[in-house]
């Protein structure tokens, strides 16, 4: 069905075993297996798709901005929506109208809920049947880590074996609602861009640093202990791992050359103040993405506690708590008046 607007709405992920590194560039192959939790709806995006027999070409606004459809960067993570029209045999050109809730620079990639939004809602737009690991397969070669935003609660993209991608796709560990007791708390450190982008620093990384020869079976190893530490509800482990996940990480950035420093000061300071809270076992667990932003771990019981200790270091802009989400979902037809003002000035 073609024509009638579709919405999709998607949430972010974060990665307790990581992904850095590629095997495969063009596909977005990775080295090793990772496992995220998805987070609720707190951050979102929320994305319609129409398709119309009006337009001449593809259309894409992210938060009321048209963007540019020729710069490298945005046709790069709009080719998912080529690969579907292709599956589909549709040769009609879309609109897409996407908008983000987050703060400013929260420092969770917008580009997961934004790719996972786009695939689920441009699937139902071109009433493609096919199931989450054939959209994950889709989602990855926008950006591989929004694969992890297309299933709800503790999932897993396998890093697959072969070459032409299509054993790495994500399979759900548990539902949202498997460890009601899990609460995430975003610190918030820092709202400047980055210096190095995640897929620029990744191939330096894989490119330069000798220690990352070793990162593949280390955070192999991981995805296999953290698995059953979900599966035994086993928190001090899921802790123990998810920070030396991270510490790996940042040190096979440090080892890039140039090397690529993303933690500050008060990053740091989290990290230690994470471990004086866990000094008599672990209650809570920091990880680091491609940023100095923490997202801290912890569960319902011990969640005052890591609180105060977040707020009581000074520099922290701000503390958001959130839980496990449940993944993307269709929701009611959403910016139908501005996509169909589109088509009307562009037809
Ligand atoms: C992750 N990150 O596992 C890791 C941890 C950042 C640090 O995946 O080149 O935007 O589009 O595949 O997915 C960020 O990298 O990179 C990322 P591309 P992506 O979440």
């Amino acid at each position: 069905m073609l024509d009638e607007v579709y919405t999709a709405v998607a949430t972010p992920n974060i990665a307790l075993v990581k992904y850095w590194g590629k095997r495969n560039d063009e596909l977005i192959l990775p080295h090793n297996t990772s496992i995220s939790i998805t987070l609720d709806e707190t951050f979102k995006t929320t994305t319609s798709v129409a398709f119309s027999g009006k337009l001449d070409r593809d259309i894409f606004f992210i938060n009321g901005e048209e963007q540019n459809l020729d710069s490298h960067e945005v046709k790069e993570r709009f080719k998912v929506v080529d690969e579907m029209r292709r599956m589909a045999g549709s040769a009609e050109h879309a609109v897409v109208y996407s908008v983000n809730s987050f703060p400013t620079a929260a420092g969770l990639a917008s580009s997961a809920s934004g790719i996972s939004a786009l695939v689920f809602a441009t699937s139902k737009a071109l009433g493609l049947d096919i199931g989450t690991s054939r959209l994950s397969i889709i989602a990855r070669q926008g950006s591989g880590s929004a694969c992890r935003s297309l299933m709800g609660g503790f999932v897993k993209w396998k890093k697959g074996e072969k070459d032409d991608g299509s054993d790495s796709y994500i399979e759900q560990i548990k539902g949202n609602g498997y460890w009601p007791d899990i609460v995430a708390f975003v610190a918030i450190v820092s709202e400047a861009k980055k210096k190095v982008s995640s897929r620029a620093g990744m191939k330096q990384t894989v490119e330069t640093s000798k220690l990352y020869r070793e990162r593949p079976n280390v955070a192999e190893e991981h995805a296999k202990e953290l698995e059953k530490a979900i599966m035994e509800k086993d928190f001090p482990t899921l802790a123990r791992i998810t920070m030396e996940e991270s510490n790996s990480m940042h040190a096979v950035m440090l080892d890039t050359f140039p090397p690529i420093i993303y933690l500050n000061d008060i990053s740091k300071e989290i990290i230690h103040a994470v471990h004086e809270l866990n000094s008599g076992g672990n209650i809570a667990a920091y990880t680091f993405d491609a940023g100095p932003n923490a997202v801290v771990v912890t569960t319902e019981k011990n969640k005052g506690d890591v609180y105060n200790a977040l707020n009581s270091i000074g520099g922290i802009k701000d503390i958001v708590e959130l839980k496990i989400g449940s993944g993307p979902r269709i929701a009611d037809r959403q910016y139908e008046a501005e996509i169909n003002a589109i088509i009307e000035k562009n037809r």
